[in-house]
């Protein structure tokens, strides 16, 4: 009996085993140096298939978008709240344009972003405040840790063009992600 239930055991742990690199596999792991982490996102430029957005929040607390940079998957939709005791506004100017007027404290405001590329978030009234979204093809994009460190998980084997955007400059490089494996990267 206890045989029995070693086999099973060793056989149930090799399949989690098998099943976790298997779901592991393709991951794009690696770095980037820039001086804020969170102003960066890492995506794949182009993976083949159809991608919708699910849907994002961009807030205004103390005169400041938060997040700076909020990646997207075109067809997202994102909420602009206002945390602040002030009026805000709230337009984009770039790939898309739109204006959701100005709003007061607790109030939010959607817009739907179904252009690709990268669209600057101002507000009419504090010309200080600025940030970014970028209207991505495909899910497989990531901010960076604190350290500055991203990890795109479970991209399909292919040849991609992988971007590093920061602060409205692009860098790229082609990637081969193979069928099994995670690859690194340095920006
Ligand atoms: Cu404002």
């Amino acid at each position: 009996m206890t045989k029995i239930k070693g086999a099973i055991f060793v056989t149930a742990t090799i399949g989690l085993l098998l099943s976790v690199s298997y779901l592991r596999a393709g991951d794009i792991v690696g770095a980037l140096a820039v001086p804020k982490p969170d102003h960066a996102v890492v995506y794949i430029e182009k993976v083949p298939g159809t991608f919708h957005g699910g849907n994002a929040k961009m807030d205004q607390r103390s005169k400041v978008f938060v997040p700076y940079v909020l990646p997207v998957v075109a067809g997202a939709t994102v909420e602009f709240h206002n945390s602040d005791n002030l009026q805000h506004n709230v337009l984009g100017v770039g790939a898309d344009k739109f204006n959701l007027g100005s709003y007061s404290q607790g109030m939010a405001r959607s817009n739907t972003f179904n252009k690709l590329g990268e669209i600057a978030i101002l507000c009419n009234i504090h010309p200080e405040m600025g940030a970014y979204i970028l209207v991505l093809q495909n899910p497989y994009f990531s901010l960076l840790d604190g350290g500055g460190k991203f990890h795109i998980a479970d991209v399909p084997p292919g040849d991609y063009v992988i971007k590093a955007w920061y602060q409205d400059k692009t860098k790229q490089q082609n990637v081969k992600v193979p069928a099994k494996g995670n690859i690194t990267i340095s920006f």
